[in-house]
């Protein structure tokens, strides 16, 4: 006879477990992008203690969508190296130019990350960074609906040795931490130097440029580099995606 309370229990102890071990990390990824889930993916199977927050129910971000709700989406011969890494066939639709289901994608994103070792808090959303030192050292999360509501609830915090703002076009790490901390980040204009628009090719290569520490202790990724940077929008051709994620992976675990 199946118990009821047995299931509660199990549900309850088995998520305390796993968010009292995600409040000290190496790494904690914000948003639950294509960049988000690859530098995830790299960070974990070189061992680190990374997790990711994602605010929405669904993790993926903008890859379920493909291009204006046709599920699939583009990657250029560059970002073939990734897409092999994690298993994942294309079809060569042009020379250069692969084609995949989004979904597919985004459900082998998340699979093989998780499975290298990456916890994922769906529903979880940062609304704040830890400052310890003038350093990026933490989040400062609450509930995705909590927030969506604007229910007066106060947070919780966990510690992090890096913070990955992979929250696409908006920035909202790097938003916050301009806006209630005054600092000057790494940047051509010392702020948030805002997106451009599409040049596919040019924002193809800054997403990969533009992904790096731009304060102390805060990387972007993905869209979040290019709007913090000022790159261009290159809509939905994802190889750049990947190999920022790839990008920051290697340059955190080169540091930690
Ligand atoms: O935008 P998104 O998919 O991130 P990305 O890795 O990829 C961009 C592409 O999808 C596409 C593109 C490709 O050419 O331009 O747009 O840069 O995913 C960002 C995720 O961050 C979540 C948001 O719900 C989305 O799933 N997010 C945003 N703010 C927060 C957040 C927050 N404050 N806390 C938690 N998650």
């Amino acid at each position: 006879m199946l118990n009821e309370v047995t299931i509660s229990r199990g549900i309850i102890d088995s998520y305390i477990e796993k968010f009292k071990e995600a409040l000290e990390l190496d790494v904690a990824i914000v948003g639950g992008g294509p960049s988000g889930l690859v530098a995830g993916y790299y960070l974990a199977k070189a061992g680190k203690k990374v997790a990711m927050f994602e605010t929405k129910l669904s993790i993926g971000g903008g890859v379920w969508g493909g291009g204006m709700m046709f599920n699939e989406l583009v990657v250029q011969e560059e970002g073939r190296e990734v897409l092999e890494e994690f298993g994942m066939e294309a079809r060569e639709y042009a020379p250069g130019y692969y084609t995949l289901d989004s979904v597919y994608m985004a459900a082998t994103l998340v699979h093989k990350a998780m499975k290298a070792g990456l916890k994922i808090f769906n529903l979880v959303a940062m609304e704040d960074v830890v400052i310890k030192e003038e350093r990026v050292s933490g989040l400062v999360i609450n509930w995705g609906p909590v927030r969506s509501m604007g229910l007066h609830i106060d947070p919780l915090t966990l510690y992090a040795k890096y913070v990955i703002d992979a929250t696409g076009h908006d920035a909202n790490v790097a938003q916050v931490l301009v806006r209630k901390m005054g600092v000057t980040l790494d940047t051509a204009t010392g702020g948030i130097v805002g997106e451009r628009s599409m040049a596919a090719e040019k924002g193809e290569q800054q997403t990969v440029e533009n992904s790096r520490e731009i304060y102390p202790g805060l990387y972007v990724s993905g869209m979040a580099a290019n709007a913090v940077c000022g790159g261009y929008r290159m809509g939905p051709v994802f190889g750049g995606m990947l190999l920022s994620g790839e990008k920051v992976a290697a340059e955190i675990c080169g540091r930690l």
